[in-house]
C-alpha cells in the first residue's frame, strides 16, 4: 500500500527549451504536469511509496502521463481512463506564466463517487490541493469527499493552497480555500498567496488566522519557510529555515517539490527543522529545471552564486 496518496488533475505539459519564449521556441518537452502528481513523484524519488489518483482521457496524452509517472515510481494503478473526455493540456511560458487547455478535461469530470472508490488502506498521508476545488463543481465535491474519508480513516490530510489565478480570482477562491485549509492537518501556503487571498501580510498573521491548523507551513519565496505547530503534543512551536540560493530556470513546480521533500521527511519521522530543510533542498533542484518535477533535476546542486531569486511559493 502507498504511504502517500496524492489526488488531483495532471495534464500534459508542454514546455519550451530553457530560455525560449513560447511564441518563438522550436523545441519543447512534453511531460506530465500536475501539482499533486509532482508531489507524489518527489516523495517516490525520496524512497517512499507514493500513489496518485485522478481521471485522464483515454488518449495518447493520458497514457503518456501514466507512463511518465510510473517511470518515476508513482503507483498509478487506480487511475481511471475516461473514453469521453480528453486529458487536459498546459503550456509553460517560463517567466510569463502558464496557459491552460483544461476546461472539460477528464479530471474535471471527477466526482464524489470516484472518491468513494479510492482505497485508503495503509495510507498515512493524503495530499490534495486547492486546484481541485477550482476545476469544476464535481471535482470540488470529489475533493470534499476525499478529505472527509481521510479524516474518518485517521489519515493525515496535507493541503497545499495552490491558488491558481488563471482558474479563479481571489474573491472567488478566498473562502473556499480557507475552509479547505481549516479541515487539513498540514497546510502549505505561500506568504504572497495568503496575502492576496486573505490580506495576511506577515507569516505571523497567517498563523493567527489558522491557529487551529496543527501544522502550518508558510513559504516566503527566496527568503525561507516557517512551520507553525500547534496542538497538545507540540507546545506551539515555530521554526524557520532559509531558502537555498540558486540560479532560477523556472519557478513552476518548486512549491510541489518543497511539499514533496517536506512530506518525505515527515514520513521519515524527521523533526520540523529537517522537514523544512528537505523541502528547500527539493525546491532548489526543481528551480533549476524547465520541468515541473524530478525528471531532469540535476544531480548536484553546487552553490553557484548567480542571480538568486529562488521563489518556492509557486
Ligand atoms: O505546481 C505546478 C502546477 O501548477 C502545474 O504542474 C500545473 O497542476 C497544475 C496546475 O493546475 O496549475
Amino acid at each position: 500500500a502507498p504511504e502517500l496518496l496524492a489526488v488531483g488533475e495532471t495534464m500534459a505539459m508542454v514546455a519550451p527549451h530553457a530560455g525560449d519564449r513560447l511564441g518563438e521556441a522550436q523545441h519543447f518537452r512534453l511531460d506530465a504536469g500536475g501539482a499533486e502528481s509532482n508531489v507524489a513523484a518527489h516523495v517516490a524519488a525520496l524512497g517512499h511509496r507514493a500513489a496518485w489518483f485522478s481521471r485522464l482521457g483515454d488518449d495518447s496524452l493520458g497514457h503518456r502521463v501514466v507512463a511518465q509517472l510510473s517511470e518515476r515510481q508513482v503507483d498509478v494503478s487506480s487511475v481511471v481512463f475516461d473514453p469521453n473526455n480528453p486529458t487536459g493540456v498546459y503550456f509553460k511560458d517560463p517567466g510569463h506564466g502558464v496557459r491552460y487547455y483544461r476546461a472539460g478535461s477528464a479530471a474535471s469530470c471527477l466526482t464524489a463517487e470516484d472518491a468513494d472508490a479510492v482505497s485508503l488502506v495503509g495510507v498515512r498521508i493524503l495530499h490534495v490541493s486547492g486546484i481541485t476545488a477550482a476545476i469544476s463543481p464535481s471535482a470540488a465535491e470529489f475533493l470534499d469527499r476525499m478529505i472527509d474519508r481521510a479524516r474518518e480513516a485517521g489519515v493525515l490530510v496535507s493541503f497545499d493552497v495552490n491558488h491558481r489565478l488563471a482558474l479563479w480570482d481571489c474573491a472567488a477562491a478566498a473562502a473556499v480555500l480557507e475552509s479547505l485549509a481549516r479541515r487539513a492537518d498540514l497546510v502549505f501556503t505561500g506568504r504572497d498567496e495568503a496575502e492576496s487571498l486573505w490580506g495576511t501580510v506577515e507569516p505571523a498573521a497567517i498563523r493567527a488566522k489558522f491557529s487551529e491548523v496543527p501544522e502550518l507551513v508558510v513559504k516566503d519565496g527566496d527568503i525561507g519557510a516557517s512551520v507553525y505547530l500547534s496542538g497538545p503534543n507540540s507546545s506551539d512551536d515555530e521554526f524557520f529555515e532559509p531558502s537555498h540560493v540558486v540560479s532560477v530556470v523556472d519557478v513552476v513546480g518548486a512549491g510541489d517539490a518543497f511539499a514533496g521533500g517536506y512530506l518525505a521527511a515527515l514520513l521519515d519521522g524527521l523533526p520540523p527543522r529537517d522537514r523544512l530543510r528537505a523541502g528547500h533542498h527539493r525546491a532548489a533542484l526543481t528551480l533549476q529545471t524547465t520541468g515541473d518535477s524530478v525528471g531532469d533535476a540535476p544531480r548536484e546542486l553546487g552553490n553557484a552564486p548567480s542571480e538568486p531569486i529562488g521563489d518556492a511559493s509557486h
